[in-house]
C-alpha cells in the first residue's frame, strides 16, 4: 500500500507569515475533506516542547521533536503541516532526511518588512536588547538555498500564497 502522508516544511523569519498561510492551507485541505495536521513552532513551544529556548541546541530540539511527531502522522497518511522558523540548514536538511514526501517551502519575507508588521512587538524588544538570540536581529537566519517552493508574502497576500501553494501540491502530489 503506497503511504500518501507528507510533510509541508514552512521556513521563515517571525512574522513572515507561516503561521497564517499554514491555518489557511490546514482550513481548505480539511474542507477537501483530507487528513492533515498543523504543527506550530508558538503551539509546540507550549506543550511537547515546553522549557526549550532559543540557543542552537535548543531550536535543534525542537525541530527533532517536530520532524519526530510529522513522522508518525506522515506514516498515517496525515499531510503535515510544520510552521517553525527552523534557522539554520542543517535541521532542514535533518528534516528532509528523516521525513519522506518532503517539501520545503520557505516563506520569504523582507526582516524589515518583518520588523514593521511586528505583529507581537518582539522585534522591538530584540532591538531593545530585552530578547536575546532573536532570530533575523541577533541570531542567524539562514536563506535556503534549493526549497521545492518560494513563497514572497510582501508581495502576496495570505490567500494568494495559499493558492500558490495548492496549485504546487496539484503539480507535485496529484492533489
Ligand atoms: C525567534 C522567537 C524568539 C527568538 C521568541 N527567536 O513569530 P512568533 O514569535 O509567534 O513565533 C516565533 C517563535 C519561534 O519558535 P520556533 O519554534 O518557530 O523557532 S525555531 O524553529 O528556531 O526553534 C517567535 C517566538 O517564538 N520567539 N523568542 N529568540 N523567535
Amino acid at each position: 500500500n503506497k503511504n500518501t502522508g507528507f510533510t509541508l516544511w514552512l521556513t521563515g523569519l517571525s512574522g513572515a507569515g507561516k503561521s497564517t498561510i499554514a491555518s489557511r492551507l490546514t482550513e481548505v485541505l480539511e474542507e477537501l475533506g483530507l487528513p492533515v495536521e498543523w504543527l506550530d513552532g508558538d503551539d509546540l513551544r507550549q506543550h511537547v516542547c515546553k522549557g526549550l529556548g532559543f540557543s542552537r541546541e535548543d531550536r535543534f530540539e525542537n525541530i527533532r521533536r517536530a520532524v519526530y511527531l510529522a513522522g508518525l502522522l506522515n506514516r498515517h497518511d496525515v499531510i503535515t503541516i510544520v510552521s517553525v522558523i527552523s534557522p539554520y540548514r542543517e535541521m532542514r536538511e535533518y528534516a528532509r532526511e528523516t521525513l519522506s514526501g518532503f517539501g520545503e517551502i520557505y516563506v520569504d519575507c523582507p526582516l524589515q518588512v518583518c520588523e514593521e508588521r511586528d505583529v507581537k512587538g518582539l522585534y522591538a524588544k530584540a532591538r531593545r536588547g530585552d530578547i536575546p538570540l532573536f532570530t533575523g536581529i541577533t541570531d542567524p537566519y539562514e536563506v535556503p538555498e534549493h526549497p521545492e517552493l518560494t513563497l514572497h508574502t510582501a508581495e502576496q497576500s495570505p490567500e494568494e500564497s495559499v493558492a500558490t501553494l495548492l496549485e504546487w501540491l496539484k503539480n507535485n502530489k496529484g492533489m
